[in-house]
């Protein structure tokens, strides 16, 4: 067993937002999906306050190495999710952390009060840095605009608050400082990096149908490591890494530069129980190492 900001896991892999649809694992694989659960806690995808379409398709374009979503946040909002998914969520047999986005500070203040009060969650996820919409972005990308979120959303709770980072900003590490001193409990990153494919049969126009896109996968590895290693080094907070993660070596070397957990994504569409390999390959690197992680990262002078 390990710690997170005071949640006992059962080993450092979880997935990432929006990468896994636990109710619909359910529905496709039975409650076996249960038994050998492969995350040691579980993020849902964003909900917003009111309910939202998403981006017109087509959403996703595959690249060698990984892929681009313009998925938009499609959800029920605020009160389908409290009266549909959570019950069903609540059901896993790991924590539950609910991410969550809103297009004003007030927004996202409604949205973690509300689950701030319910015994189901056990943290709380702030994503600031959605790609694919335009609201968000700002929050997340910008030091002051967090340190100003914060400053309202953090007294409507008593939950551990993880704050997801941008890697599409100057400074992921300002903002990660930023969020140090406003109140969060942890980070978690990366998001994905703004990308964009040109559709192969219409000269000129673009592919997907929100436009631009979020790039995941390996192709986004070596950046994601190079941010957790430059967030360690300016932040005390608890790190969700995550960015590719294909293999035990992959999310350990994430460890190595300074994450406390890992986060599964794109890797789990071309295999659901991937993390739970994972998981068990990673252990082989950790063993002897303490459950909360390296604090300090050892840089060679090169
Ligand atoms: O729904 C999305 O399009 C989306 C979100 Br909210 C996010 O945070 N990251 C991403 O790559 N896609």
């Amino acid at each position: 067993m390990i710690e997170f900001c005071g949640i006992p896991l059962a080993h450092r892999v979880i997935n990432g937002s929006g990468t896994f649809d636990a109710i619909a694992a359910r529905r496709a694989f039975g409650d076996a999906i249960y038994e050998h659960f492969p995350f040691a806690a579980f993020v849902s995808k964003t909900v917003t306050l009111e309910p939202r379409q998403g981006n017109p398709p087509p959403r996703l374009w595959e690249l060698a190495g990984g892929m681009i979503n313009s998925i938009g946040l499609p959800n029920k909002g605020l009160h389908g999710y409290l009266a549909e998914d959570l019950p069903k969520l609540a059901e896993l047999p790991v924590p539950l952390i609910v991410n969550v986005m809103g297009s004003s500070r007030e927004d996202v203040a409604r949205l973690v009060a509300a689950f701030s009060e319910r015994d189901e969650v056990a943290a709380i996820e702030l994503n600031v840095s959605c790609p694919n919409v335009k609201t968000g972005l700002v929050m997340g990308a910008n030091p002051q605009e967090l340190a100003a979120l914060l400053d309202v959303v953090r007294p409507f709770s008593e939950k551990p608050l993880i704050v997801k980072l941008t890697p599409n900003c100057a400074s992921p590490a300002d903002v990660a400082a930023a969020a140090e001193q406003h109140g969060a409990d942890a980070v978690s990153l990366i998001n994905t990096l703004r990308g964009m494919a040109m559709d192969p049969d219409r000269p000129g126009r673009l592919w997907l149908g929100g436009g631009t896109g979020g790039v995941s996968g390996p192709a986004v590895r070596a950046i994601a490591l190079a941010q957790v290693r430059e967030v360690r080094e300016r932040v005390e907070l608890p790190i969700v890494g995550m960015g590719g993660v294909q293999s035990g070596r992959h999310a350990d070397d994430l460890r190595q530069a300074g994450a406390d957990l890992v986060a599964v994504g794109t890797e789990s569409f071309r295999d659901p129980l991937a993390a739970r390999r994972i998981a068990d390959e990673m252990s082989r690197f950790t063993e002897g190492f303490p459950a909360n992680g390296t604090r300090g990262v050892g840089v060679a002078s090169h």
